[in-house]
């Protein structure tokens, strides 16, 4: 199953546990890197702190969805991360973003991401790396390109 992953960080070396993500993400077991984008840099969105800094990496992957998140956490735990608060400035945050063409609505896994075609962080480095890409029940990603328009966000390589 091909899954895309977001990564966020704006918290310490944004940029390094970025880079450092995609490392892990290349050496998962269960899965094979695809692609990763280029890094952007983007203004926060409904979440406070300094800039953050977003890539979106594609998987091919036998993982199950869940395992695939579980996964996924156990990378943000290896950051540090905590949760003080919803969307707090994060040292490393990896939304599933897509898992195939499969809707998932569980209690704790919710794919395609809802707010991924809102979020110009999102879709810029999607796009970079899958420009045909529809999102299930939405459409074609690049559609919704167009709406994100006002949100800061610039390519950093
Ligand atoms: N969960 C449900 N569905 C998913 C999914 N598809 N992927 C559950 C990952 N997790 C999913 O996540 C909370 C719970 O969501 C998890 O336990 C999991 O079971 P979290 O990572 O602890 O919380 P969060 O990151 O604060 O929430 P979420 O929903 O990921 O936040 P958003 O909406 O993604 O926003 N601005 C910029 N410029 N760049 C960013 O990267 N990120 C956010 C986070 C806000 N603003 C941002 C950025
Ligand atoms: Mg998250």
């Amino acid at each position: 199953m091909i899954a895309y992953v977001g990564i966020g960080a704006n918290l310490g070396d944004a940029r390094a546990n970025v880079l450092d993500a995609i490392e892990r993400l290349r050496a998962l077991p269960g899965a094979r890197l695809l692609a990763a984008s280029s890094l952007y840099r983007s203004a926060p969105i409904d979440s406070g702190g300094d800039d953050y800094v977003n890539a979106v990496a594609a998987l091919d992957t036998e993982l199950a969805p869940q395992a695939l998140l579980e996964a996924l956490q156990g990378i943000e735990q290896a950051h540090g991360r905590e949760r003080p608060y919803r969307n707090a400035p994060r040292t490393l945050d990896l939304d599933l973003l897509l898992y195939g063409e499969r809707s998932i609505a569980t209690a704790t896994l919710t794919v395609p991401h809802p707010r991924m075609h809102e979020r110009a962080f999102v879709l810029a480095p999607l796009l970079e790396i899958a420009p045909d890409l529809a999102i299930p029940g939405l459409g074609p990603a690049a559609g919704f390109v167009p709406q994100v328009a006002g949100q800061f966000i610039t390519r950093t390589d």
